[in-house]
């Protein structure tokens, strides 16, 4: 596993995925500033890892992670790892919940990619890791907003691979299966509140793994995304699935 160097941020770092990411990127020799809106998580993270309480779906917060992330050494790579899912089909999903799914998921890439991408090209290039999810390709009943916030990641990696690919700047999207974090236990209460465990137990049973992943499986993966070992990989969406997408 090629080492990480430099400046790299990690949205979401307060927990889940991003939590573990912006632990295993640090191990591996990043200088990580992880950004959240929860300070608390933040303030649990150990001090190896800079920390920001922002609300990335504005532009002036993501401008500021940009400028703190740049201003500890040249900005090597962002991890867009924040995300939410709320629940409701067209019909019954409000206008806020929807703009609050599309805002955190897809709006808040393009603002930090916004501010991001001209601090990778003064870095000589780098690498952007968007978090997608297998409900982007496949999905389940009263996701509409999350499972659209997640196909329109997929499609706006691609495009920014296109667009920043000559300045030496590669772009990924990752669509995990079904992992252990805050956001899929709170699923399963959501979608089986009178026993969340059997729920867990069931979607792990739906990947050839029979068994959910876990963050750190996922933070290995956006590593080496992010790593040198991955210098021709741009453009692209890639499962981390447990099997899940090989079944009916
Ligand atoms: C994720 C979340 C999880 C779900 C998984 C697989 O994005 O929606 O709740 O288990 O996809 O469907």
């Amino acid at each position: 596993m090629a080492a990480l160097r430099d400046s790299v941020i990690v949205t979401g770092a307060a927990s889940g995925i991003g939590r573990a990411s912006a632990l295993h990127f640090a191990e591996l020799g990043a200088d990580v500033l992880g950004v959240d809106r929860d300070a608390a998580g933040l303030a649990s993270l150990p001090d190896t890892i800079t920390t920001l309480e922002a609300d990335i779906t504005m532009s002036s917060a993501c401008r500021k992670a940009v400028a703190a992330a740049t201003s500890r050494g040249p900005l090597r790579g962002v991890f867009n790892c924040a995300g939410q899912e709320l629940h409701g089909t067209v019909v019954s999903m409000s206008e806020d919940d929807f703009d609050a799914v599309i805002g955190i998921n897809l709006k808040a890439i393009f603002l930090m990619c916004k501010h991001a991408v001209p601090a990778l090209e003064e870095a000589g290039g780098g690498s952007i890791v968007n978090m997608s999810s297998i409900q982007a390709l496949a999905t389940q009943q009263d996701v509409a907003a999350y499972a659209a916030s997640k196909g329109a990641v997929i499609s706006m990696t691609r495009v920014m691979a296109l667009d920043h690919g000559d300045r030496n700047i590669r772009v990924n999207a990752i669509c995990p299966g079904t992992i252990l974090t805050p956001l899929v236990a709170a699923n399963a209460r959501h979608f089986r509140p009178e026993d969340p465990e059997a729920q867990l137990a069931e979607w792990g049973q739906l990947h050839a793994l029979n068994r959910v992943g876990n963050p750190e499986e996922v933070a290995k993966f956006a590593a080496f995304l992010l790593s040198d070992d991955a210098s021709f990989i741009t453009g692209s969406h890639h499962l981390i699935d447990g099997g899940l997408l090989a079944s009916f």
